[in-house]
């Protein structure tokens, strides 16, 4: 049984979100993802369209993903690769090496981000 994880705002869910999510599904039997919180986001200096409740139940509907937890703060991931018993962290690799400090956890692979959408593009597209 191999447990991956990942961590995001996953805000105003597009299909990048989803290939990220479908991808890092199948390096496993089962995917967690790390929401981040309203209030992590405001430490990222990110403000949501969608609340912390919306995103997760909309992330719960998302075949690929298994649990959702709340991602509170940078400094938890350890702590959630062993109480979750994770193989595998994945994120995209817009942050290449910036969690590599996970590496003597579980496995930590980056994956090609999707070209053509982000969540800063739809809200700029669509003036909101
Ligand atoms: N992503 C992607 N392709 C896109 C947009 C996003 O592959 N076109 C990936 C990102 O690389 C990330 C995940 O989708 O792995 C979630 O993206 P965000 O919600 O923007 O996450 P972020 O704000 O980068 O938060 O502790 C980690 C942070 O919480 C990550």
């Amino acid at each position: 049984m191999k447990t991956v994880i990942t961590y995001g705002t996953f805000d105003l869910l597009h299909w990048g979100h989803v290939r990220l999510l479908e991808r890092a599904s199948k390096l496993g039997d089962k995917l967690i993802v790390g929401l981040s919180t309203d209030e992590f986001n405001a430490i990222k200096h990110k403000e949501a369209y969608h609340s912390f409740e919306h995103r997760k139940y909309i992330l719960e509907a998302i075949r690929y993903v298994d649990l959702v937890i709340p991602e509170e703060n940078w400094e938890q991931k350890i702590n959630d690769v062993k109480k979750y018993d994770v193989d595998t962290f994945v994120m995209g690799d817009d942050w290449r090496g910036q969690f590599d400090f996970l590496k003597e956890y579980c496995e930590v692979i980056y994956l090609p981000r999707t070209e053509g959408i982000s969540t800063t593009k739809i809200r700029t597209d669509l003036r909101l």
